[in-house]
């Protein structure tokens, strides 16, 4: 894995010296440029979508155009927080168990560090992902931690402890009926939710200690939820025996859409927790008569039965999925395309999962009033010479 992050500092000092697509080694398996390989154009870039180098308090998202490896370096990984970016100082940190439960904590990092650690490859996305930004607000990591419901466990929650709270240490003041008050960002999990085998309190990202920006020292990880769920600087974890509707659970981070209830059409409000399946093209390079269309698929961790590529008109193809894809990682997919004609051509990707849920179309995604969770299938356009 580390290799593979050093490769791909290779592939960017590559891109600066030549000022064009760089050539990678041949090794290299799924998506680096191999020799003789060549970059075509999207012709479909948004006048808005200008990448750049993560910033101090900026969000920062990834050019998925340049997707390289199946681990995202952490300076490439996506970046957004609501509030600072708060540096907290290491030796005076605590993680504090509070609330309904026999066993309240407060740990050091080394307590934390001295529990199982786990190790689990997760990618997501932001709620807010969009075509817009060519969906780069997006990475695919190896997480390592403890287990958060080791934890739980460990401090005894009580039977009517109902929902669990994660504070992190960042704060803001939000203006709410003409008050200000001062909030940190916080979202919760039900207890079930909570209690997932999977979920991490994660303190190193890709082999690297947990950088600033993305929580230092500890962030909780939600494998299959949105980006959101995934607490960073996490300071409190309190155990509640009603729901919490904090910012980010009950105005924020909430989809208004159109549903059928029960046989009646209504407008319902929800948070938004579990990704939707979704899948997109980021890249295609040529090789002669051939071209390598690549992708990325996210989703709640349901196993996926394919994900299909389809040209202009033509049927459904599926694509071959990468070898490396676990169950809440992304899943990279590759389809080669044989002797394309000159001329524009539109490209749209789709995945399936094994409950036969199909990545609707665009028009077929129930009718939203809020821009949160944008899963439909997203058509690019191809300029080939
Ligand atoms: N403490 C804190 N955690 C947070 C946020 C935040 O503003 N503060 N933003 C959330 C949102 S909306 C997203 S999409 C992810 C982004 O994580 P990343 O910046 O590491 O990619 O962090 C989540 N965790
Ligand atoms: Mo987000």
């Amino acid at each position: 894995m580390e290799s593979d992050i050093g490769r791909r500092e290779v592939l960017k000092k590559g891109l600066v010296l030549t000022g064009l697509a760089a050539l990678a080694s041949a090794q290299w398996p799924l998506p680096a440029l191999a020799q003789g390989e060549r970059l075509v154009p999207f012709t479909d870039i948004p006048a808005s979508f200008k990448p750049g180098p993560p910033k101090p308090g900026a969000i920062h998202f990834l050019d998925t155009r340049t997707i390289s490896s199946f681990y995202t370096p952490n300076d490439d990984f996506y970046i957004v927080q609501h509030y600072d970016q708060p540096n907290l100082d290491l030796s005076n940190y605590r993680l504090r168990i509070t609330g309904l439960v026999d066993k309240p904590m407060e740990l050091t990092l080394q307590e934390i560090r001295a529990r199982t650690v786990v190790e689990l490859d997760a990618g997501f996305e932001c709620g807010g992902n969009a075509k817009r930004l060519l969906y780069g607000l997006v990475g695919n990591a190896r997480w390592a931690g403890v287990s958060l419901s080791a934890l739980l466990k460990e401090s005894q929650v009580r039977p009517e402890g109902k929902e669990v709270v994660f504070f992190g240490a960042d704060e803001g003041t939000e203006k709410i009926r003409n008050k200000e008050v001062k909030q940190n960002f916080a979202r919760s999990l039900s207890i079930e939710d909570a209690l997932r085998d999977e979920n991490l309190l994660a303190f190193e990202m890709n082999g690297e200690p947990l950088p600033l920006y993305h929580g230092r020292p500890l962030r909780l990880v939600v494998p299959g939820w949105f980006g959101v769920s995934n607490v960073k600087w996490l300071t409190q974890i309190h155990v509640q025996d009603d729901r919490f509707m904090g910012r980010f659970m009950g105005r924020d981070y909430v989809t208004l859409r159109k549903y059928e209830v029960g046989g009646v059409e209504r407008w319902t409000e929800e948070s938004v927790t579990r990704m939707n399946l979704m899948s997109v093209i980021v890249r295609v390079a040529r090789t002669a008569n051939t071209h390598k269309i690549l992708g990325f698929s996210l989703n709640d961790g349901t196993p996926l039965k394919a994900i299909e590529v389809k040209i202009d008109e033509g049927p459904w193809q599926p694509a071959s999925i990468d070898s490396r894809s676990s169950r809440y990682s992304w899943k990279m997919f590759t389809y080669d395309w044989r002797d394309a004609k000159p001329g524009e051509h539109t490209l749209v990707s789709r995945a399936i999962d094994i409950d036969g849920n199909i990545q609707p179309e665009a028009h077929q995604v129930a009718e939203k009033a809020t821009y949160w969770e944008n899963p439909g299938q997203f058509p690019r356009t191809v300029m080939i010479s």
